[in-house]
């Protein structure tokens, strides 16, 4: 039996994505220009070292011109590395379309279920019916993904032996800060043995935090944020119809706060926490259940037992003392042996045991179940799986405890019901916005542009983007030029840094200036489902963060810029 296809499936397969006018003329009408030579983000010694062969190169873009360098016969790899997110199958659709453009005999070839693919020689070579069947939807269900971490000499001696025998000269590796640091690892590793396999990167992830003034935003952030904005909007109108909950809201981001700070200005909650801020007022878990127990009594003073608060994903991991006690964990873990072989009672004696005092302290105080949340494995870069802590509901139950003893106190006379949710995989496959679409395509053609003109180490950069799409900028800048020194299974390596919310940006500064009117009125902002067919200011209008940073970037000095 045929697949059946939603209407709008239908539609979307049907939707030409929109190109920067400088691609738009095809890849054979294209010239480069170089730009100075660049330098790391910190650490620039170290990076300088490990990097030999990829540190320094000059920033890229495109120009209209011509060039004779399209046509070569070329094999390229592609691999979808790390979480979903929305647009990732447009990336490979535009990379097929300028590949087939600039030469019919090219092939793209797909790895399967992401780095490992590469690693094993799993693979599928794209034809123009399996592209087309995935144009404009969202998932990674095209190829598949994975976290496996590209590092070891073995697997890039494998990576290397599986593309020779595809004749691969170029891999597109599409994935965030920590995929995109295993192709500057690649690239390097590829050059300092003259292998002839160029590198590329594409920036994905949901998070918004792969970003900088070449990259003002990561693919898949757009939609995403949309989809949990409507998400909790829904729940702000049955919140202010039942007045009977307050809703804890975990949203997705692994760190940053990028998710949950555009998801507040599109809908204007009572609470929002903001992870970089919590650690910037070097703010203990006791402060922040104070600070929103306060706001959930001055509401119910005005007998208002309902709001509905936004927390970040990560925010554990910047509450200093949890910091400090996750560290010296996950130290601690990467050291242990047999682990996995203890019980769970055996597994928290021994961390109890061999973490420092003020750690073990800290551990000791919080509930059993999130204790055992801290000891699940860390993903391949040896990073807590904060997705699966579940902090909204470690809050809810220590403002209980805070409520009864106000209320004991005096100073709270309200009554307290909750629910909590986790937004992430909600929006990590839905159809990418046209935004997204247009980007992703963007972005994946843009890799092939920098692929014909030789380059490895890049990462394709579109930008612009508060632009109409034909206004925007193509290019390509180097990875090493955004990474640094970070610790990362109790050793110093050589990562992209992430980009964490600037608390002197436009953007925070907008919560800031509101949210204490937010928290008390009940200003929600009901924002519905992303529209993809209507007018352009309903359809093609990217996020509130592009938008302030673009226009704080024309007149002001900040970080944002
Ligand atoms: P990427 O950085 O790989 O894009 O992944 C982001 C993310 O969606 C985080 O927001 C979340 O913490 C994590 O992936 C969840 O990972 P998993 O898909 O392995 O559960």
């Amino acid at each position: 039996m045929a697949k059946e296809l939603s209407s709008l499936q239908k539609e979307r397969l049907n939707y030409q994505p929109k190109l920067p006018g400088v691609l738009a003329n095809g890849v054979k009408n294209l010239s480069m220009k170089q730009g100075e030579p660049t330098g790391a983000v910190a650490d620039e010694a170290d990076i300088k070292a490990l990097f030999k062969n990829s540190f320094g190169m000059p920033i890229v873009t495109f120009e209209k011109g011509s060039n004779d360098v399209s046509s070569k016969q070329r094999n390229v790899g592609v691999i979808l590395s790390g979480g979903q997110a929305p647009g990732g199958h447009n990336v490979i659709a535009g990379l097929y379309d300028a590949l087939k453009e600039a030469n019919r005999e090219n092939k793209l070839y797909g790895f399967l279920g992401g780095p490992s693919g590469i690693i094993d020689g799993e693979y599928i070579e794209f034809t123009d019916e399996y592209i087309d069947a995935h144009r404009n939807t969202g998932g990674f269900d095209i190829i598949g993904s994975g976290r496996t971490k590209l590092e070891t000499e073995e697997q890039f001696k494998k990576t290397w032996d599986n593309c020779k025998k595809l004749g691969i000269s170029a891999v597109v590796i599409i994935g965030g800060d920590d995929s995109n640091t295993n192709a500057a690892t690649l690239g390097e590793y590829f050059m300092a043995n003259n292998a002839g396999i160029q590198v590329i990167g594409c920036p994905k992830t949901i998070d918004g935090d792969l970003k900088n003034d070449y990259i003002e935003v990561s693919f898949g952030f757009d939609t995403a944020t949309k989809t949990y904005s409507e998400l909790i909007s829904n729940i702000q109108r049955d919140v202010r119809s039942a007045k009977k909950y307050w809703h804890f809201i975990k949203l997705m981001g692994r760190s940053a706060t990028h998710v949950g700070l555009e998801c507040a200005l599109q809908t204007q909650p009572n609470i929002t926490l903001i992870s970089e801020e919590v650690e910037q007022k070097k703010m203990s878990l006791a402060q922040i259940v104070d600070y929103m127990a306060g706001i959930i009594a001055k509401r119910a003073e005005m007998g208002k037992n309902f709001g509905v608060a936004l927390i970040p994903e990560g925010v554990i991991e910047f509450i200093p003392e949890m910091k400090a006690m996750i560290a010296n964990l996950n130290d601690t873990l990467a050291a242990a042996k047999d682990f996995d072989n203890l019980s769970q009672q055996e597994k928290i004696d021994f961390v109890e045991s061999k973490l420092d005092s003020a750690s073990a302290a800290v551990f000791k105080s919080l509930p059993r179940l999130i204790q055992n949340q801290l000891l699940m494995d860390r993903d391949p870069h040896g990073n807590v799986q904060v997705s699966k802590i579940e902090t909204e509901k470690l809050l809810i139950e220590m403002i209980k405890v805070k409520l009864n003893e106000m209320k004991k106190n005096g100073q709270y006379n309200g009554k307290f019901s909750d629910q909590a949710h986790f937004f992430g995989y909600e929006g990590r496959c839905a159809f990418p916005t046209n935004f997204d679409a247009d980007y992703c395509y963007s972005l994946g053609y843009n890799a092939f542009a920098l692929i014909q003109f030789g380059l490895s180490g890049y990462l394709s950069s579109i930008r612009n983007l508060t632009a109409p799409a034909s206004e925007w900028l193509a290019g390509g800048i180097p990875l090493t030029m955004m990474m640094n020194m970070e610790r990362r299974h109790g050793k110093m390596k050589p990562v992209i840094q992430k980009a964490l919310v600037d608390l002197n940006g436009p953007v925070f500064k907008k919560l800031e200036a509101n949210r204490e009117q937010w928290a008390l009125n009940d200003d929600y902002v009901f924002v519905g489902a992303i529209q993809y067919f209507g007018p352009s200011s309903v359809c093609d209008t990217t996020t509130k963060t592009l938008a302030l940073e673009k226009e704080c970037g024309k007149k002001c000095e900040c970080a944002c810029k």
